[in-house]
């Protein structure tokens, strides 16, 4: 049963269009994260933030009026836009999300609705130019983060704005926020989508038919924008998914630093994880403590991300001057050492239905299964099991180097379904995870059934 409302869900089901199938098929995005905390880096006068350190400014430690001058020094003179992109392309990222404007209401574009931004820094240039047009020639489609929380802006409220005076600067805030964003369509028209965050405040949750009208206004602008569901609320204040539990915008954007456990956690929606390095810092920390994610962890999430058809996009937080930092190039340049082998299983491939196995992942596309290997099994054969009138195997391969892969058939199970194992042989090593293709056809079969 479904409620009738005024502001859920425009559409049922995904999107069909060519600019979404685009971005479905990305599988491998890069995100960025890139303002005047950079300069901070997680301390403040010596003392260590244990905060994520793009949130420096709410610290109790950290004087408001100190960050907010911080750009007064914002002079990234190290910072090389094709560099950026040449790596995210080596890496093997098809999409790239920039950090426009964050929580603390820096610009890195020139508004013209604020002083608090790029244009009043020593360094000037408009730093969002240089990011959209070096991503541009690479060929790595760009998207915009926006924060609608801005805790420079005066208009600016949390809480739902209780006096008269109040309600005037929160509307002047909604109008501010509207400009910064036709101006950010209009200027950048090679972007291919918004980003949204910080869209959590009760204030905001309140503005339904405004962020709905304004939803619908950038739609109108741009045919083909994306924008994920992270942006709006409906009139009872569900976000993400309305109040029949549709899912609102394109793609469902509620997997930040965490993994749906199976496919059943994604109700059929196109969705991203987005992802960072150590457990919680996205703009640049100098200090990281804890567990940093390697490659292979990396890899494993973008695999099993694609495997249950989403988009997996990493973070990067390059620093004041604008360099990304030496471990952050040497997972780009692993994952894109293993990319350049085995990108096949990841671009534009989806969800197989198939039983997990603990060997790893399968991904799909067209007449080949991909089985990207993890946990190589000491017997060094694959378990596959396949359904009753389900796929027929035909052969199979390393996609590395096109080897032959045995594929035993073992019989039935008491399912029917039809078991096989694929032998690694033994002399096989990887230091990486390794891809093996199985070509399929229809089955014509179920006349061998279990006796
Ligand atoms: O930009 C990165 C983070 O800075 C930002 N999103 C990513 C992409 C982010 N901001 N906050 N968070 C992530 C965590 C959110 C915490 C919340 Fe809450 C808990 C939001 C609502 C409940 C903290 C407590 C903020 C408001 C109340």
């Amino acid at each position: 049963s479904s409620i009738p409302l005024q502001h859920g869900a425009h559409r049922l089901g995904k999107r069909t269009d060519a600019e979404m199938q685009k971005w479905r098929e990305h599988g491998l995005g890069q995100f960025i994260h890139w303002g005047v905390y950079a300069i901070a880096g997680g301390h403040w006068q010596g003392k260590y933030y244990p905060g994520a350190a793009e949130w420096i400014r709410s610290w109790e430690e950290m004087p408001k009026d100190a960050y907010d001058n911080l750009y007064k020094e914002f002079n990234p003179t190290d910072f090389d836009a094709k560099q950026w992109a040449k790596q995210a392309k080596y890496m093997g990222a098809k999409y790239m999300i920039i950090t426009t404007k964050h929580h603390d209401g820096f610009c890195i574009w020139p508004s013209k609705y604020t002083d608090y931004t790029i244009k009043n820094t020593p360094y000037k240039k408009d730093l969002l130019r240089e990011i959209v047009d070096a991503y541009d020639k690479e060929g790595i489609d760009v998207y915009l983060y926006f924060s609608i929380i801005d805790w420079h802006e005066k208009g600016y409220r949390s809480a739902i704005p209780e006096t008269a005076e109040e309600k005037v600067a929160y509307e002047e805030f909604k109008q501010f926020t509207r400009n910064q964003l036709i101006e950010l369509l209009t200027d950048y028209p090679t972007a291919k989508g918004l980003w949204f965050d910080g869209t959590w405040d009760k204030a905001w949750i309140e503005q339904v038919q405004f962020a709905d009208d304004l939803e619908k206004e950038m739609r109108a602008m741009r045919p083909g924008l994306i924008i994920g569901s992270r942006f709006r609320a409906d009139e009872n204040g569900k976000r993400h998914f309305d109040s029949n539990g549709d899912l609102m915008g394109d793609y469902e954007q509620g997997w930040e630093r965490d993994l749906p456990n199976s496919i059943a956690d994604v109700n059929g929606n196109d969705w991203d994880c987005v992802m960072t390095i150590p457990e919680n810092q996205w703009g640049y920390h100098s200090e990281w403590r804890g567990y940093v994610k390697t490659s292979f962890d990396l890899i494993d999430m973008l695999v099993r991300s694609v495997s249950m058809d989403g988009n997996f996009v990493l973070n990067f937080g390059p620093d004041g001057k604008g360099n990304i930092r030496p471990e952050e190039t040497k997972l780009a340049k692993e994952i894109g050492d293993w990319m350049k082998i085995n990108s096949e299983a990841i671009y534009g491939c989806s969800y197989v239905n198939l039983k997990k196995q603990g060997w790893g992942y399968f991904t799909r596309k067209d007449n080949k299964i991909y089985l990207t290997v993890f946990n190589r099994p000491i017997n060094n054969m694959l378990n596959l099991e396949i359904a009753k009138g389900g796929v027929k195997p035909v052969k199979a391969y390393f996609l590395s180097d096109k080897k032959g892969v045995d594929i035993v058939n073992a019989g039935r199970n008491k399912q029917n379904s039809s078991l096989y194992n694929l032998v690694i042989p033994a002399d096989f090593i990887s230091g990486q995870p390794f891809v093996i293709v199985l070509e399929i056809s229809q089955s014509d079969d179920d006349k061998d059934t279990y006796q």
